[in-house]
């Protein structure tokens, strides 16, 4: 059988949202990428598999899919969960409805936050523009409040946002945390919550987190 394919590279945190999930269940895959400098993203063939043209898309056979997290969550489907991995906690409708919901936090609430200060903080000077920091002090002050909810959380389930147990809601924050944390005036913000600080440590302990993480720098993993 041949490998599913994953279009877009690895430092896109949307693909690496994927690639951490491939790699959680050993699937082989391979990587092809779409070259942004040529606008290829905004080309017909890819629009053909990603209407809004960005990365990633997936494809698996006759299945063409966008969404990051909707190919998280095929993924983790396809390849039925262990004891070691059972990241959407599939089988039981109440647990893995507590799932959606820490992963609906992550993409709606969290990410945007995160997204904003890494605009301004790395893309805007890229473009050679000057950051807003106003738009980073709201977008931290969202964060922080974000972040003090999940250090409550993380205190009641002593391990993970869905509970005890490493889930897609977890896993699901490592790409931009991971930029984020490489802004050294961010580090501070998950400092002051212990327990936020301790869950990021244990997620940076998986080895596919190291893999993706090497991928992410260009590395080989
Ligand atoms: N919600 C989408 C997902 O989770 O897959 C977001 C995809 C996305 O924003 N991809 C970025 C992209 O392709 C790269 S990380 N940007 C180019 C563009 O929007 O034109």
């Amino acid at each position: 059988m041949s490998p599913v394919k994953v279009f877009g590279s690895a430092p896109f945190t949307n693909v690496a949202r994927v690639l951490l999930c491939l790699e959680e269940v050993g699937a082989d895959y391979e990587i092809v990428d779409v070259d942004f400098g040529d606008r290829e993203h905004k080309g017909p063939d890819h629009l053909a598999r990603n209407p809004f043209g960005q990365v990633p898309a997936f494809q698996d056979g006759d299945l063409m899919l966008f969404e990051s997290r909707a190919i998280c969550r095929y993924i983790l489907r396809k390849h039925r969960a262990t004891d070691e991995a059972n990241l959407l906690r599939e089988g039981d409708p109440s647990e893995s409805a507590v799932v959606d919901a820490w992963l609906d936090v992550e993409a709606l609430r969290y990410e945007p936050s995160v997204h904003a200060v890494f605009v301004q903080r790395r893309v805007v000077p890229a473009l050679g523009g000057e950051p807003d920091e106003r738009v980073i002090a709201e977008s931290v002050a969202r964060l922080r409040e974000t972040l003090a909810v999940y250090e409550a959380r993380l205190e009641a389930t002593r391990g993970y946002l869905a509970g005890g147990e490493v889930s897609l809601a977890d896993l699901s924050h490592f790409p931009y945390t991971r930029y984020f944390m490489e802004m050294p005036y961010e580090v501070p913000v998950f400092g002051a919550y212990p327990r936020v600080t301790a869950w990021w440590e244990r997620l940076l302990t998986r080895p596919s987190v190291r893999k993706v993480a090497a991928m992410m720098s260009g590395g080989e993993g």
